[in-house]
């Protein structure tokens, strides 16, 4: 297993975010990253850093030309610490350019295409890519939930070109993003279990009827789960889900992880305590492999560390 990051994770820092009526203080901050990187440094993970922007052909595969190119220039206008709210290509208030943003999203989306290409080739069965910002929330032409680029999306594409490929996303929010952009095909599959969409964050997507379209029909599975729900109850579903990836038959898996299924998570929240992340963890390792996994959500910075640990713990288990 390898632990891939890029240093400049640092250069996209939020300011603010509009949350029901009031500005506030941005909960995805740069601290993440460093503390789930202490997590794996404690493990004693073998970690690679990887500062290079991913190339602009395999993002096109996933996002338009043109969204691609609004950011870029929006970027370019922004000085010093400054941040802004862009006025297209985006689906709520929570999803603010700084100056840097552009460069850390692209150095974001790199570490996950790398390590899809580290599974193609044979030369890993685990992959960790300490992605940030996140993208489950990026679609095809929109940033969305602090996400810019869709750096699972991008993986799961490249994995696409040699075989078929299962996305399990267990992040607390549902991976919009990811379902619309697979949402027609039949060789990637898209599970998702998340706090109900009545509930929670996108509030739009996420629902048990979205099944997939033409031949995607039946590939794209959403369990929605009541945020009351208990830890036994959580893990038989993500049994279930596992299963129904095993059913597939896939020959590469890609995991969107996030912590924000914490208890305690400032925005998130299913009521999983923190040592009941080894049990996810060994849950997770029945996936079969090759394996990538994408650092998604997660917030309670001062928990991420020790979620992590408990994480891997239960899946080198
Ligand atoms: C990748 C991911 O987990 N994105 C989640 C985005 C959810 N944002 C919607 C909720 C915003 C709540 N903001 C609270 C402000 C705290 N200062
Ligand atoms: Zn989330």
């Amino acid at each position: 297993m390898v632990v891939l990051y890029a240093d400049d994770y640092h250069l996209h820092v939020p300011k603010f975010e509009y949350y029901d009526g009031r500005k506030t203080t941005h909960a995805e901050q740069p601290d993440r990253i460093a503390e789930i990187l202490k997590g794996c440094k404690i493990l004693g993970l073998k970690i690679e850093e990887i500062n290079k922007p991913i190339s602009k052909r395999f993002i096109e595969k996933t996002h338009s030309v043109h969204y691609i190119q609004y950011i870029k220039n929006k970027c370019l206008e922004i000085r010093n610490e400054d941040q802004l709210m862009p006025s297209a290509f985006i689906k709520d208030t929570y999803t603010p350019l700084t100056r840097h943003t552009y460069e850390a999203a692209l150095k974001s989306a790199n570490l996950a295409h790398h390590g899809a290409k580290l599974l193609k080739n044979g030369s890993e069965q685990v992959v960790y890519a300490l992605c940030r910002p996140p993208g489950h929330h990026a679609e095809n032409n929109a940033m969305a939930g602090y996400c810019y680029i869709n750096n699972a999306a991008i993986a799961a594409q490249e994995l696409s070109q040699s075989g078929r490929v299962a996305i399990i996303d267990i992040d607390y929010h549902h991976g919009n993003g990811t379902q619309q952009l697979f949402y027609e095909r039949d060789d990637v599959f898209y599970v998702s279990l998340h706090a109900s969409p009545e509930s929670a964050f996108p509030h739009s997507t996420g629902f048990k009827d979205e099944i997939g379209i033409g031949k995607g029909e039946g590939f794209n599975k959403n369990v929605p789960l009541s945020p009351e729900i208990s830890t036994e109850n959580y893990l038989t579903a993500l049994r279930s889900a596992i299963e129904s990836v095993n059913e597939f038959a896939p020959d590469y898996v890609v995991l969107s992880l996030g912590f924000d299924t914490y208890a305690n998570d400032p925005i998130g929240g299913l009521g999983i305590e923190l040592e009941s992340f080894v049990d996810v963890g060994a849950v997770i390792k029945n996936l079969p492999r090759p394996l990538l996994i994408v650092q998604e959500g997660g917030y309670q910075v001062s928990k991420l560390s020790e979620l992590a640990t408990n994480f891997l713990t239960g899946l080198n288990s």
